[in-house]
């Protein structure tokens, strides 16, 4: 304590604490962080953080734990290809196993103890002096020479803007923030939002509710779910037969690489899709009226294609409603819908998505003019090679623009991002860079790339609204061809499209 001039004793100022130096923070404990401090150990390197916001690893998956959470890609596919799971319990494993891998792969591969918890990154500077990012934590300064930005694009969930929705009286949450704590049983449950989260959550949920009314705008196209237990056989053999699994994967991306002909170059391709996605809905729900309202009437594939065998059978049952009148208020104990109907409400569950084409991560870093990422963005996110942005030197994004995909694991692109930001460090290493930035002209070239290989595709002719497209009506979340060409065009970094700037240097830099 120290003395006033009263003689009264003044609280002690909080203990200042030391800028930390490190070569590389990365933002974020997903797959994505995860996958790059990784791949940062197994090449030697020490000197990293992992700036990680909640209290443990895990990313989408440690926050969406909702009841009945699972993935919608095989787990065979949905790990990392270097860290194979001969006991996935499931062939689409669910949340908490999903969760218990990452935990797992985080202390086997050695980066539980370069993660810094409690860490919400508040604000990352480029200081173009010291070449070196300033990067401002709830637990901290640091000085990084490189920024990972591994914040991931379902990171920050997305609420709707609904007239009295704040002064609803009852419980509100978010799919990505359940409240376990909160008993739904017997309860009157509204759940807004018909896609992947609610397909999954509803039927979980419909049982023990006294009723369940979802409020659906758009329909969404829904196949069968091939999902079964791995037989303890097949456990031991993955365990001892390890190219088996990996046949199993393998065989798993080309199949899901097919439905890529269909949804970016021959719309036709898709027709078999469509068919048997109407199929399912027809064999599953029996009343016209429903099934009518339950079918879209866009392309499959414009929007995610849902996986689901109980979505149809829980939305038909007696205590279940789906309402397609839009919502026009939430009152303090009930929701009404533009068609006058007022329906007495407990629980609202918000499963409304994400901020995906307005990362919140974009606004809190500032590049070399001091302007945010969102300010750059404000016409759309652009990018080289998906990884890095004109004006942010030493910057490389994961799961950032145009890497996101609908059909196949996201595991495999950000493993094909953490390559090239990889090969990028070499790259330093080996010319005594201290600085790399990417050109603008190289920037519009890969947009121009995008738009060219976004043009009638699915996606943006397919005749519907999706968070795949930003609100211009640009793809700049979507890798819109075969993951495998994303994986060649990021094998090595494109050394020609960077200026770089030696260490110990005025302000020479040096082209490629
Ligand atoms: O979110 P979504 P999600 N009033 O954005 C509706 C991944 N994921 O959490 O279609 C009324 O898809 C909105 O309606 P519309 C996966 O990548 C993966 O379900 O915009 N409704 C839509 O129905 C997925 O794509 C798994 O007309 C409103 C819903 O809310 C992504 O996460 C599991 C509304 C939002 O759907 C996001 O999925 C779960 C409003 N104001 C999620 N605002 C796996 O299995 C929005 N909606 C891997």
């Amino acid at each position: 304590m120290t003395s006033t001039l009263e003689g009264q004793s003044a609280p002690a100022a909080p203990p200042v604490r030391p800028v930390r130096e490190v070569r590389v923070a990365i933002i974020g404990s997903g797959f994505a962080g995860l996958g790059m401090a990784i791949a940062l150990r197994r090449r030697g390197e020490t000197d990293f953080v992992v700036l990680e916001r909640a209290h443990d690893v895990g990313g989408t998956w440690r926050d969406n734990t909702y009841p009945g959470a699972a993935c919608d890609v095989q787990s065979n596919l949905y790990s990392f290809s270097f860290a194979p799971n001969p006991d996935w319990g499931r062939s689409y494993s669910e949340q908490p196993e999903i969760q218990a891998y990452l935990q797992d792969v985080t202390d086997r591969f050695g980066v539980r103890d370069h993660c810094l918890f409690g860490a919400a990154v508040s604000t990352a500077r480029w200081d173009d002096a010291a070449r070196r990012w300033l990067v401002r934590t709830s637990a901290g300064e640091f000085r990084a020479q490189v920024l990972v930005s591994a914040a991931g694009a379902l990171a920050d969930p997305a609420h709707p803007n609904i007239p009295g929705l704040d002064t609803f009286a009852g419980t509100v949450m978010h799919s990505a923030r359940w409240n376990a704590s909160h008993d739904l049983s017997g309860e009157r449950v509204a759940v807004i939002g018909t896609g992947a989260s609610a397909v999954q959550l509803v039927p979980a949920i419909q049982p023990i509710v006294d009723t369940v009314t979802v409020y659906q705008r758009t329909p969404a196209w829904v196949v069968p779910r091939t999902d079964r237990p791995v037989p303890p056989l097949v456990r031991r053999l993955y365990r001892f037969v390890p190219g088996m699994q990996k046949a199993i994967r393998g065989a798993l991306y080309l199949l899901r690489e097919f439905l890529v002909i269909g949804m970016a170059k021959r719309r036709r391709f898709l027709t078999p899709v469509g068919r048997l996605a109407r199929a399912h809905l027809h064999r599953q729900v029996r009343d016209p009226k429903l099934r009518r309202a339950l079918t879209p009437d866009y392309t499959i594939g414009c929007k995610r294609i849902l996986i689901s065998n109980d979505w149809f059978p829980a939305i038909s049952a007696p205590n279940a409603e789906l309402v397609t009148a839009g919502i026009a208020e939430v009152r303090p104990g009930s929701i009404v819908t533009t068609d006058g109907v007022e329906r007495p409400t407990d629980t609202i569950v918000l499963a409304t998505g994400f901020h995906v084409t307005d990362l919140p991560i974009a606004e809190k870093i500032c590049g070399r003019d001091g302007r945010t990422l969102a300010d750059v963005w404000s016409a759309g996110m652009v990018s080289n090679r998906s990884a890095t942005v004109a004006g942010f030197p030493n910057l490389f994004l994961l799961v950032g623009p145009n890497v996101g995909v609908g059909h196949t694991s996201m595991v495999y692109m950000i493993e094909s991002q953490v390559a090239y930001v990889d090969d990028a460090l070499r790259t330093m290493d080996a010319e005594g860079l201290e600085v790399l930035e990417t050109t603008p002209e190289a920037q519009a070239a890969y947009r121009d790339l995008i738009a060219k290989k976004s043009e009638g595709t699915v996606w943006l002719a397919g005749g519907c609204a999706s968070w795949y497209l930003d609100k211009h009506g640009h793809n700049t979340t979507l890798w819109p061809d075969f993951t495998f060409r994303f994986r060649k065009l990021t094998r090595k970094l494109d050394r020609e499209n960077y200026v770089g700037t030696p260490a110990g240097s005025a302000d020479e830099e040096v082209a490629a």
